[in-house]
């Protein structure tokens, strides 16, 4: 083991507080450490850096990266555990006083954010040839407080204080214009190590500055106050972080921000091109591709057109060939809302070059498909203008090779219905990359106890790099390990149960179910089917002392965006059940409901080895694959879920006695629907009248604001929109049954250690390294390229 940062952390420590190392705050230890930590990785970096940019690279495009906190994780995948722990120990300090310094990079709002950063990581590992490119949002996704149980948003400056992690490259910016100004687009790159190599990544994320420093003319001038307002319109660009998931909002800023991004990487991206491979630049898509996460960055498309032609001349057809062998698309959600549509009267006033060069690609493709025979309604309907509209998705199926979904149902879903239309044109460019997660953050980095077991199991840690090892272990082991399996997850619970009790003031019993439910705050993923089945059981045990209910605690994490009412309204209901319930001294001593608040990729780090029960209860259909439902499948949590998203290819994986699912199927849904009264429910299945009336008789208090009374009336009543439309009340009794039936299960320990046992070692096909081994194979045509 190399000692270096027992030297270099103490001076860069110094170097950073202007103090000795003894003398330094916490958060200066960790400036200092993560700094000897770059130091320790540079030249490789470099390296990396220099091979990629002569072969053929993808480039993975996303508005967002959630990225979480990055020390730990670089210390793990380097293995410098052990040495940094030494290193602050040296001078008096703990190194995980040192880590709870760190601020998340929280730059995404979920799944599609988070999924972006697992994938970098996977490509470290595979030494593959891939850099990320995004913006760096000075503030990250907003902060959230409760309030008497309502949410609040509070902004986070997340590098106020500096961050080690990224490092500005001045030298290399870019210039971006728009009609009423030009910005200065400043690349920051943030190192990605992978596990157990010496390759490094990028991920460049661009800063908006202004052009220039000073308008002296301006500044000398009674204008001054105007001059330093226009600076601060540019910096404006990469200001912040648009807090909504699944839902898009017209915002010109936004439009700016997509186009800010994917203009200064594809002027980049060209750039290295010629100075590779010349100004010929119909050769193009034989080193590069380009992979849009969602319709975010779809003005890359446009964009390298206008590049191609007015840059370097090629012809329309030229230039139309190399883009379309260039981009692939990867389609996260089959919620309309979620669908980018742009007034062209925006794009007019932004960029009339990128306006005139979409309404050319229209034109043309109005003319292809008369030519293909397509009636004109149909061509109207997936023509990118329609109307004042430009539609973002449909230029992506247009000029991208490859279209996918992220898990098996899912990508069946926008075969059929989704992208339909697109499908029957173009089934080849369809196919499906069901997502996974990196096991080095999710399991080796979050459950130390957890990955020593699997390391003493299988002998090594090769599965660290290659998670379907596990699978050879599934059956034969010895009965011990399901012991040791229990006494780790209770190791665990003891210690999240102390992070809760000091990070939210709520005292929870280790020995209790812990049935977790963390994710965006959606209607769609029904967080109020299990608040509905929370207050259902604290009715039956009221009435019932004797009731024998299994001790348990109901664990929630969820934002909501800020203009999603109702979606605040769920929040503030489980905030009122979580008072009613923790308050009620006897119900209290067996159920307790816990809401985390602020919840993200940390909290995330130490819920999740904790899980002994995963909530994944979306209405089948619309959760295109969830994620989280693979990290508490690694970590031994069992699946309490319906036929959605990933939630199908993990029940495959373990076989049905290893998960519980329930609720109606994708398939069977639109029957139901059709005939769907949710009023014959309320008043015929047992437990749900006396649920919904206590919304709005007293039990519940909403502080006046309406919101409870709102959620009875969207799952009954069916004026202003159909009552319930993610049938929540339809699937309440199949849940409640299935859920009881689990917790009852629960008693027999080593039934249940079994189960856990089998989603663990069966997880192998959810880890984020086979997904990008699939996408480098299939769609990006990439081979590991290792510097060493
Ligand atoms: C999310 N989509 C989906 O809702 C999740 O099911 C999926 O796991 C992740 O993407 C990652 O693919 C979004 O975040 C968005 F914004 F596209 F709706």
């Amino acid at each position: 083991m190399t000692q270096k940062l027992v030297t270099s952390a103490p001076a860069q420590v110094r170097a950073v507080s202007g103090r000795p190392e003894t003398a330094a705050t916490l958060m200066e230890v960790w400036q200092g450490l993560s700094a000897a930590v770059v130091d320790t990785i540079a030249d490789d970096w470099y390296a990396t850096e220099q091979k990629y940019s002569a072969g053929r690279q993808e480039h993975y495009f996303s508005a967002e990266f959630l990225m979480g906190r990055a020390l730990l994780n670089n210390l793990s995948n380097l293995g410098m555990v052990d040495e940094a722990r030494e290193a602050v120990g040296s001078f008096g300090v703990n190194l995980s006083d040192v880590l709870e310094q760190e601020p998340d990079a929280a730059l995404g709002n979920g799944g599609l954010g988070r999924l972006a950063a697992c994938f970098l990581d996977s490509c470290a590992t595979l030494d593959l040839p891939v850099n990320g490119f995004g913006i760096l949002y000075r503030y990250g996704l907003f902060k959230q407080l409760f309030e008497d149980g309502f949410q609040t948003e509070h902004p986070d400056p997340w590098m106020e204080e500096g961050y080690p992690f990224v490092i500005r490259h001045e030298e290399a910016q870019r210039l971006v214009h728009y009609q009423d100004m030009t910005v200065r687009a400043i690349p920051y790159d943030m190192p990605i190590t992978g596990y157990g190599t010496k390759n490094v990544g990028t991920l460049r994320l661009w800063k908006a500055e202004p052009l220039e420093e000073f308008d002296y003319d301006a500044f000398n001038s009674q204008r001054f106050t105007e001059a330093i307002v226009e600076r601060e319109r540019t910096s404006d660009i990469s200001r912040v972080l648009y807090p909504n998931d699944t839902t898009y909002e017209g915002k010109v800023l936004r439009v700016r921000q997509q186009y800010f991004f994917c203009s200064a990487s594809l002027q980049q991206i060209v750039e290295n091109y010629v100075s590779h491979h010349g100004e010929d630049l119909t050769g193009f898509a034989d080193y590069n591709a380009i992979q849009l996460n969602d319709t975010h960055p779809v003005l890359a498309i446009p964009e390298l057109m206008r590049i191609l032609l007015d840059e370097h001349h090629l012809g329309w057809e030229e230039a139309w060939e190399v883009v379309t062998k260039t981009f692939a698309y990867t389609n996260h959600t089959v919620l309309a809302e979620a669908l980018e549509t742009w007034e062209i009267s925006i794009f007019d006033r932004l960029f009339p070059r990128i306006t005139e060069i979409v309404r050319e690609i229209d034109r043309r493709f109005r003319m292809e498909m008369a030519e293909r025979g397509l009636e004109q309604g149909i061509i109207d309907y997936m023509a990118p203008i329609s109307g004042d509209k430009v539609r973002m998705a449909w230029i992506a199926c247009y000029a991208s090779y490859s279209i996918n979904g992220v898990a098996a149902l899912h990508t069946e879903i926008i075969k059929r219905e989704t992208l339909g239309e697109w499908h029957a044109i173009w089934p080849e460019r369809f196919n499906n990359k069901t997502n996974g997660v990196t096991p080095r953050r999710w399991l080796r980095q979050c459950n130390p106890r957890l990955s020593a077991l699997l390391d003493e199991v299988t002998g090594s840690d090769t599965w660290v790099k290659d998670l379907s090892v596990l699978a050879e272990h599934t059956d034969s082991v010895d009965e011990s390990v399901y012991d040791r399996l229990a006494e780790i997850k209770h190791a665990n619970k003891v210690d999240f149960a102390a992070w809760i009790a000091q990070r939210e003031g709520i005292e929870i019993d280790p020995e209790a179910i812990f049935d977790v439910q963390i994710k965006r705050l959606h209607e769609y993923k029904r967080q109020l089917l299990n608040a509905i089945y929370i207050l259902d059981l604290y009715f039956r045990m009221k009435q019932d002392p004797s009731l024998q209910v299994p001790k348990r605690v109901f664990i929630f994490g969820a934002k909501a965006a800020p203009g999603y009412i109702r979606a605040k309204a769920i929040i503030k209901l489980i905030n009122a059940i979580a008072d009613l319930v923790n308050n009620d001294p006897v119900v209290s001593q067996t159920i307790k409901v816990v809401f985390v608040h602020n919840y993200n990729v940390s909290p995330a780090e130490h819920i999740i080895p904790a899980a002994d029960v995963s909530e994944q209860i979306s209405m089948a259909g619309k959760e295109a694959s969830g994620t989280s439902n693979m990290k508490f499948m690694m970590n031994g949590a069992l699946t309490l879920g319906t036929l959605d998203g990933a939630n199908v290819e993990i029940l495959e994986a373990v076989g049905d006695d290893n998960a519980y699912i329930f609720g109606a199927t994708e398939d069977e849904l639109p029957a139901l629907r059709e005939s769907y009264d949710p009023v014959w429910h309320y008043e015929n299945v047992p437990g749900l009248k006396r649920v919904l009336d206590a919304f709005t008789d007293g039990t519940l208090d909403d502080n006046g604001s309406g919101w409870f009374a709102d959620l009875r009336r969207s799952l009954l009543e069916a004026s202003y929109e159909p009552a319930d439309v993610y049938y929540v009340l339809g699937d309440f009794a199949s849940y409640r049954e299935t859920k009881d039936a689990m917790a009852a299960d629960y008693a027999d320990t080593r039934a249940w250690q079994r189960k856990a046992w089998v989603n663990i070692t069966r997880s192998g096909r959810f880890s984020s390294d086979r997904t990008i081994s699939d996408y480098a194979r299939e769609v990006w045509k990439i081979d590991p390229e290792p510097i060493a």
